[in-house]
Protein backbone atom coordinates (compact mmCIF):
# COMPACT_ATOMS: atom_id res chain seq x y z
CA UNK A 1 0.00 0.00 0.00
CA UNK A 2 1.21 3.43 -0.95
CA UNK A 3 0.17 6.32 0.54
CA UNK A 4 0.82 9.45 -2.32
CA UNK A 5 0.27 12.52 -0.08
CA UNK A 6 2.95 15.59 1.40
CA UNK A 7 4.28 14.24 4.65
CA UNK A 8 5.52 17.25 6.39
CA UNK A 9 7.68 16.37 9.29
CA UNK A 10 8.36 19.25 12.42
CA UNK A 11 11.17 18.34 14.56
CA UNK A 12 10.77 19.80 18.63
CA UNK A 13 14.20 19.44 20.72
CA UNK A 14 12.31 19.29 23.95
CA UNK A 15 14.09 18.35 26.96
CA UNK A 16 12.23 20.82 28.98
CA UNK A 17 9.99 18.75 30.88
CA UNK A 18 11.78 15.61 31.61
CA UNK A 19 14.09 14.20 33.73
CA UNK A 20 16.87 12.45 32.26
CA UNK A 21 18.40 14.64 29.14
CA UNK A 22 19.18 13.30 25.90
CA UNK A 23 15.52 13.80 24.11
CA UNK A 24 16.30 16.95 22.52
CA UNK A 25 18.61 15.11 20.07
CA UNK A 26 15.56 12.34 18.74
CA UNK A 27 14.63 14.93 15.99
CA UNK A 28 18.27 14.38 14.96
CA UNK A 29 18.44 10.87 15.49
CA UNK A 30 15.03 10.24 13.24
CA UNK A 31 16.63 12.42 10.21
CA UNK A 32 19.43 10.33 10.69
CA UNK A 33 17.73 7.33 10.77
CA UNK A 34 16.15 7.89 7.39
CA UNK A 35 13.02 9.22 8.05
CA UNK A 36 13.10 11.46 4.33
CA UNK A 37 14.36 8.22 2.44
CA UNK A 38 11.53 5.73 4.54
CA UNK A 39 8.57 8.74 3.37
CA UNK A 40 10.05 9.16 -0.29
CA UNK A 41 10.23 5.56 -1.12
CA UNK A 42 6.47 4.71 -0.04
CA UNK A 43 5.62 7.17 -2.93
CA UNK A 44 5.02 10.35 -0.68
CA UNK A 45 6.18 13.76 -1.15
CA UNK A 46 8.37 14.26 1.80
CA UNK A 47 8.98 18.22 3.55
CA UNK A 48 11.25 19.11 6.65
CA UNK A 49 9.66 21.91 8.10
CA UNK A 50 13.00 21.77 10.49
CA UNK A 51 12.61 22.23 14.63
CA UNK A 52 10.74 24.50 16.37
CA UNK A 53 12.95 26.30 18.84
CA UNK A 54 12.99 25.24 22.45
CA UNK A 55 15.41 26.97 25.09
CA UNK A 56 18.22 24.32 26.78
CA UNK A 57 16.95 23.92 29.97
CA UNK A 58 20.53 25.03 31.50
CA UNK A 59 19.78 28.32 30.37
CA UNK A 60 16.74 28.64 32.26
CA UNK A 61 15.40 28.10 35.58
CA UNK A 62 12.39 26.20 36.91
CA UNK A 63 9.99 28.59 38.99
CA UNK A 64 6.91 26.59 39.64
CA UNK A 65 8.36 22.86 41.35
CA UNK A 66 5.22 21.11 40.77
CA UNK A 67 5.14 22.69 36.99
CA UNK A 68 8.68 22.92 36.10
CA UNK A 69 9.56 25.20 32.94
CA UNK A 70 5.64 25.24 32.15
CA UNK A 71 6.13 28.74 30.95
CA UNK A 72 9.27 27.61 28.68
CA UNK A 73 7.30 24.33 27.11
CA UNK A 74 3.58 26.53 26.79
CA UNK A 75 5.66 28.89 24.49
CA UNK A 76 7.29 25.69 22.16
CA UNK A 77 3.89 24.51 22.16
CA UNK A 78 2.11 27.33 21.38
CA UNK A 79 4.53 27.34 18.26
CA UNK A 80 4.25 23.74 17.54
CA UNK A 81 0.58 24.30 17.57
CA UNK A 82 0.53 26.96 15.10
CA UNK A 83 3.29 25.40 12.23
CA UNK A 84 1.28 22.15 12.61
CA UNK A 85 -1.95 23.89 11.63
CA UNK A 86 -0.26 25.18 8.61
CA UNK A 87 1.05 22.08 8.04
CA UNK A 88 -2.42 20.87 7.93
CA UNK A 89 -4.57 24.31 6.06
CA UNK A 90 -1.84 22.96 2.95
CA UNK A 91 -3.50 19.86 3.36
CA UNK A 92 -0.30 17.50 4.50
CA UNK A 93 -0.03 14.68 6.99
CA UNK A 94 1.69 16.36 9.93
CA UNK A 95 4.79 14.08 11.73
CA UNK A 96 6.07 15.45 14.52
CA UNK A 97 8.95 13.90 15.94
CA UNK A 98 10.47 15.15 19.92
CA UNK A 99 11.85 15.39 22.18
CA UNK A 100 9.70 14.63 25.42
CA UNK A 101 6.14 13.99 25.38
CA UNK A 102 5.14 17.29 26.62
CA UNK A 103 5.16 18.45 22.96
CA UNK A 104 1.71 16.53 22.30
CA UNK A 105 0.09 19.12 23.85
CA UNK A 106 0.71 21.43 20.93
CA UNK A 107 0.33 19.13 18.44
CA UNK A 108 -3.21 17.59 19.77
CA UNK A 109 -4.06 21.81 19.84
CA UNK A 110 -3.55 21.82 16.10
CA UNK A 111 -5.28 19.32 15.12
CA UNK A 112 -7.91 19.77 17.66
CA UNK A 113 -8.33 23.52 16.48
CA UNK A 114 -8.19 22.86 13.05
CA UNK A 115 -11.23 20.29 12.49
CA UNK A 116 -12.89 22.40 15.10
CA UNK A 117 -13.14 24.97 12.55
CA UNK A 118 -14.28 22.39 10.75
CA UNK A 119 -17.23 21.64 13.33
CA UNK A 120 -15.79 18.61 14.11
CA UNK A 121 -13.89 16.74 16.50
CA UNK A 122 -10.67 14.54 16.66
CA UNK A 123 -10.07 11.22 18.68
CA UNK A 124 -6.72 10.61 20.37
CA UNK A 125 -4.59 7.37 20.84
CA UNK A 126 -1.97 7.43 23.58
CA UNK A 127 0.66 5.04 23.38
CA UNK A 128 2.87 5.08 26.45
CA UNK A 129 3.39 3.10 29.43
CA UNK A 130 2.96 5.44 31.43
CA UNK A 131 -0.26 7.18 32.18
CA UNK A 132 1.05 10.78 31.28
CA UNK A 133 -1.97 11.98 33.23
CA UNK A 134 -0.41 13.56 36.39
CA UNK A 135 -1.12 17.50 36.91
CA UNK A 136 0.42 20.01 38.95
CA UNK A 137 -1.78 19.23 42.00
CA UNK A 138 -0.71 15.38 41.89
CA UNK A 139 3.07 15.03 40.11
CA UNK A 140 6.03 13.69 42.70
CA UNK A 141 8.40 14.99 40.09
CA UNK A 142 6.89 18.28 38.77
CA UNK A 143 8.18 16.99 35.55
CA UNK A 144 5.89 17.95 32.65
CA UNK A 145 6.19 15.17 30.36
CA UNK A 146 4.23 13.19 32.58
CA UNK A 147 1.10 15.50 31.99
CA UNK A 148 0.50 16.12 28.22
CA UNK A 149 -2.35 13.31 28.49
CA UNK A 150 -4.35 14.91 31.09
CA UNK A 151 -3.78 18.35 29.57
CA UNK A 152 -5.58 17.33 26.05
CA UNK A 153 -8.46 16.00 28.03
CA UNK A 154 -8.81 19.21 30.20
CA UNK A 155 -7.11 18.56 32.89
CA UNK A 156 -3.83 20.79 33.88
CA UNK A 157 -2.53 23.97 33.78
CA UNK A 158 -4.34 26.45 31.90
CA UNK A 159 -1.54 27.43 30.02
CA UNK A 160 -1.34 24.25 28.36
CA UNK A 161 -5.26 23.01 28.38
CA UNK A 162 -6.70 26.01 26.63
CA UNK A 163 -3.41 26.06 23.59
CA UNK A 164 -6.53 25.18 21.45
CA UNK A 165 -9.58 26.57 19.77
CA UNK A 166 -11.36 23.98 22.07
CA UNK A 167 -11.68 23.31 25.45
CA UNK A 168 -11.14 20.68 26.04
CA UNK A 169 -9.02 19.95 23.32
CA UNK A 170 -10.39 16.49 23.50
CA UNK A 171 -13.23 15.10 24.60
CA UNK A 172 -12.33 12.05 27.61
CA UNK A 173 -14.49 9.66 25.91
CA UNK A 174 -12.98 9.89 22.40
CA UNK A 175 -9.15 9.57 23.99
CA UNK A 176 -7.62 5.90 24.45
CA UNK A 177 -4.51 5.27 26.45
CA UNK A 178 -2.76 1.80 25.40
CA UNK A 179 -0.08 -0.26 26.99
CA UNK A 180 0.41 1.43 30.18
CA UNK A 181 1.93 -0.38 32.50
CA UNK A 182 2.90 1.84 35.48
CA UNK A 183 1.50 4.51 37.23
CA UNK A 184 1.50 6.99 40.10
CA UNK A 185 -0.86 6.11 42.74
CA UNK A 186 -2.32 9.44 42.70
CA UNK A 187 -2.43 8.75 38.99
CA UNK A 188 -4.47 5.55 38.94
CA UNK A 189 -7.11 7.65 40.87
CA UNK A 190 -7.12 10.67 38.22
CA UNK A 191 -7.15 7.81 35.57
CA UNK A 192 -10.47 6.62 37.51
CA UNK A 193 -11.88 9.83 38.06
CA UNK A 194 -12.07 11.12 34.46
CA UNK A 195 -13.37 8.10 33.02
CA UNK A 196 -10.78 7.74 30.20
CA UNK A 197 -10.54 4.25 28.58
CA UNK A 198 -7.13 2.52 29.04
CA UNK A 199 -5.46 -0.42 27.83
CA UNK A 200 -2.83 -1.94 30.22
CA UNK A 201 -0.54 -4.40 28.95
CA UNK A 202 -2.70 -6.65 30.32
CA UNK A 203 -5.22 -6.34 28.19
CA UNK A 204 -3.23 -6.33 25.20
CA UNK A 205 -1.76 -9.76 26.46
CA UNK A 206 -5.41 -10.97 27.50
CA UNK A 207 -7.12 -10.18 24.16
CA UNK A 208 -4.35 -9.53 21.45
CA UNK A 209 -3.05 -5.88 20.09
CA UNK A 210 -5.37 -6.60 17.33
CA UNK A 211 -8.11 -6.85 19.20
CA UNK A 212 -7.58 -3.38 21.51
CA UNK A 213 -6.79 -1.45 18.66
CA UNK A 214 -9.80 -2.21 16.62
CA UNK A 215 -11.76 -1.11 20.03
CA UNK A 216 -9.78 2.06 20.50
CA UNK A 217 -10.02 2.78 16.93
CA UNK A 218 -13.48 2.40 16.94
CA UNK A 219 -13.74 4.69 19.90
CA UNK A 220 -11.40 7.49 18.57
CA UNK A 221 -13.03 7.35 15.75
CA UNK A 222 -16.69 7.18 16.26
CA UNK A 223 -18.41 10.93 15.99
CA UNK A 224 -14.77 12.47 15.16
CA UNK A 225 -12.85 13.70 11.78
CA UNK A 226 -10.60 10.86 12.82
CA UNK A 227 -7.82 10.16 15.40
CA UNK A 228 -3.76 11.41 16.26
CA UNK A 229 -2.01 9.17 16.96
CA UNK A 230 0.71 9.90 20.23
CA UNK A 231 3.68 7.28 20.40
CA UNK A 232 5.34 7.50 23.23
CA UNK A 233 8.49 5.03 22.16
CA UNK A 234 9.37 3.83 25.87
CA UNK A 235 5.72 1.49 25.16
CA UNK A 236 7.39 -0.32 23.64
CA UNK A 237 10.12 -3.00 25.48
CA UNK A 238 13.18 -1.84 26.09
CA UNK A 239 14.45 -4.79 24.06
CA UNK A 240 13.17 -3.34 21.10
CA UNK A 241 13.61 0.15 22.12
CA UNK A 242 16.83 0.75 24.69
CA UNK A 243 17.06 4.47 23.95
CA UNK A 244 13.84 6.15 25.63
CA UNK A 245 14.36 8.62 29.02
CA UNK A 246 12.41 6.64 31.12
CA UNK A 247 12.54 2.61 30.10
CA UNK A 248 10.36 0.13 32.07
CA UNK A 249 10.32 -3.60 31.24
CA UNK A 250 7.43 -5.40 29.61
CA UNK A 251 6.31 -3.66 26.74
CA UNK A 252 5.14 -4.55 23.66
CA UNK A 253 7.08 -6.60 21.28
CA UNK A 254 7.99 -5.02 17.65
CA UNK A 255 5.75 -7.16 16.02
CA UNK A 256 3.38 -5.28 18.46
CA UNK A 257 4.31 -2.42 18.02
CA UNK A 258 3.90 -2.51 14.28
CA UNK A 259 0.56 -4.03 14.44
CA UNK A 260 -0.44 -0.93 15.69
CA UNK A 261 0.41 1.16 13.55
CA UNK A 262 -0.45 -0.82 10.36
CA UNK A 263 -3.69 -0.61 12.05
CA UNK A 264 -3.58 3.31 12.67
CA UNK A 265 -2.78 2.85 8.53
CA UNK A 266 -5.82 0.51 7.03
CA UNK A 267 -8.47 2.82 8.91
CA UNK A 268 -7.93 5.56 6.90
CA UNK A 269 -8.47 7.86 9.58
CA UNK A 270 -5.22 8.79 10.98
CA UNK A 271 -4.51 12.53 10.92
CA UNK A 272 -0.99 12.78 12.70
CA UNK A 273 1.72 11.17 14.22
CA UNK A 274 3.91 11.60 16.62
CA UNK A 275 7.02 9.56 17.72
CA UNK A 276 8.20 10.99 21.28
CA UNK A 277 10.36 10.65 23.98
CA UNK A 278 13.49 9.00 21.54
CA UNK A 279 17.18 9.27 23.60
CA UNK A 280 20.26 9.05 21.49
CA UNK A 281 22.17 8.82 24.78
CA UNK A 282 20.78 5.77 26.11
CA UNK A 283 20.54 4.44 22.80
CA UNK A 284 22.49 1.41 20.90
CA UNK A 285 24.26 2.68 17.94
CA UNK A 286 21.04 4.84 16.78
CA UNK A 287 18.33 1.45 17.01
CA UNK A 288 15.53 3.37 18.51
CA UNK A 289 15.37 6.11 15.83
CA UNK A 290 15.79 3.32 13.74
CA UNK A 291 12.61 1.60 14.95
CA UNK A 292 11.24 5.08 15.78
CA UNK A 293 11.22 5.40 11.41
CA UNK A 294 10.28 1.37 10.73
CA UNK A 295 7.07 1.92 12.96
CA UNK A 296 6.37 5.85 11.34
CA UNK A 297 6.43 3.82 7.87
CA UNK A 298 3.92 1.41 9.19
CA UNK A 299 1.55 4.17 9.81
CA UNK A 300 1.92 5.75 6.75
CA UNK A 301 1.03 2.32 5.08
CA UNK A 302 4.40 -0.08 4.37
CA UNK A 303 3.39 -3.56 4.69
CA UNK A 304 5.25 -6.69 3.89
CA UNK A 305 2.96 -7.59 1.00
MN1 LIG B 1 4.57 9.62 27.44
Amino acid sequence: MTSNRTVALVGVPMDLGGGRRGVDMGPSAVRIAGIEEGVRGLGNDFVDCGNVPVPEPASRTPVDPKARFLPEIARACGELRERVEGILEKGWFPMVVGGNHSIAVGTVAALSSHYHKKKKKIGLIWFDAHGDMNTPQTTVSGNIHGMPLACCIGRGPKELTHLGARFPMVDVKKAVLIGVRTLDEQEKKEIKDSGIHVFTLRDIDMHGIHKVMRIAMEIACTGTAGFHLTFDLDGTDPSVAPGVGTPVPGGTTLRESHLIMEHAAESGKLLGLEMTEINPILDNQNATARVAVDLALSALGKAVL
